[in-house]
């Protein structure tokens, strides 16, 4: 089995794991370009590698999201792309989403501020019953958040493409669907994958439906917020607080407005990173399996954009 691997970063690292767990295939580092491979592994790959190199079987994506490698031009159509499913990155992201959601249950944003101040005020407690997290996304990793925060009590809502049961959750679809939840969500989770319909859903229109004071959390994907629109809502008061993880552009250019805001908090696209070795062990299995002509997990829907 021939494979190609180019990623944005890491190279030796993911060539060591990748020859490891696939000692018998021929394994090609970008820009070593052989004409043909059976398999691609890549990550934000540069487009001339398909223009010089034809994918027979099938290409894996490094990463949970696919949206930059279906935005490149040269990405051969007919060719199946995998992506990764959890692979080590549903417990870091619950243990992110869980943190942001409890920061601003316990209101620690104003603690701290009282604490700048020194002073000493225990403030009213917030009604738990009352305080309704809303999961944009209910896919393996939006799953894996609503169970970790089930313990807390929150009434919890989530809200997918299309009609599913997850237990413990309420779950809502469309865009009625959407509006119901919004009206709920003290806190409103964003974790759709970045697609032609969830670009810029995030806007004046979505902001505005939450109940006032709100918090936003994004860790999928910058594009998805209309960061205008959500600046001017919390300088108007409307919401509370952001949690940022992603952003329209990265690494964050240092003059833009999010880095100083006082009721912004940043972190550098962090919220689940990639594992080698777990990603590794996901696709070497799912290629191994899909060589065997076995139907594997994690093919995305190109015309769905995940
Ligand atoms: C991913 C990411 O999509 O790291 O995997 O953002």
């Amino acid at each position: 089995m021939r494979l190609l691997l180019a990623t944005a970063s890491q190279a030796q690292a993911w060539r060591d794991a990748f020859a490891a767990a696939l000692p018998d295939a021929r394994l090609h580092v970008w820009p070593d370009a052989p004409a043909e491979v059976d398999y691609a592994l890549v990550w934000k790959p540069p487009p001339e590698c398909f223009e010089r190199v034809k994918v027979t079987r099938a290409i894996a994506n490094l990463g949970a999201g696919v949206d930059a490698l279906l935005a490149v031009p040269t990405l051969p159509a007919g060719v199946p792309v995998l992506r990764l499913t959890d692979a080590g990155m549903a417990a870091q992201m619950a243990e992110y989403v869980t943190l942001a959601v409890l920061a601003a249950f316990r209101e620690q944003r104003e603690y701290a501020q009282q604490q700048r101040e020194r002073v000493w005020r225990p403030r009213r407690r917030l009604d738990k019953r009352a305080f309704g997290v809303g999961l944009l996304g209910m896919g393996v990793l939006g799953s894996a958040v609503a169970a970790a925060l089930a313990p807390f009590g929150f009434p919890l809502r989530g809200w997918a493409r299309t009609p599913r049961d997850v237990p413990g959750v309420a779950m809502y679809a469309e865009a009625e669907g959407l509006h119901a939840l919004l009206a709920a969500s003290n806190v409103l989770v964003c974790m759709l994958p970045s697609t032609p319909a969830t670009r810029g859903l995030v806007g004046a229109d979505v902001l505005r439906r939450l109940p006032r004071g709100a918090h936003v959390v994004n860790v999928s994907r910058g594009e998805l917020v209309v960061e205008t629109d959500l600046l001017a809502a919390l300088d108007d008061g409307h919401l509370g607080s952001a949690t940022l993880d992603v952003f329209a552009e990265e690494p964050l250019p240092a003059g833009h407005p999010f880095w100083h805001h006082p009721r912004i908090v940043i972190t550098p696209h962090v919220s689940a990173a990639t594992l080698i070795d777990d990603s590794v062990a996901q696709v070497a299995a799912r290629i191994a399996a899909h060589a065997r002509g076995e139907r594997v997990d994690g093919v995305v829907d190109r015309a769905r954009g995940y």
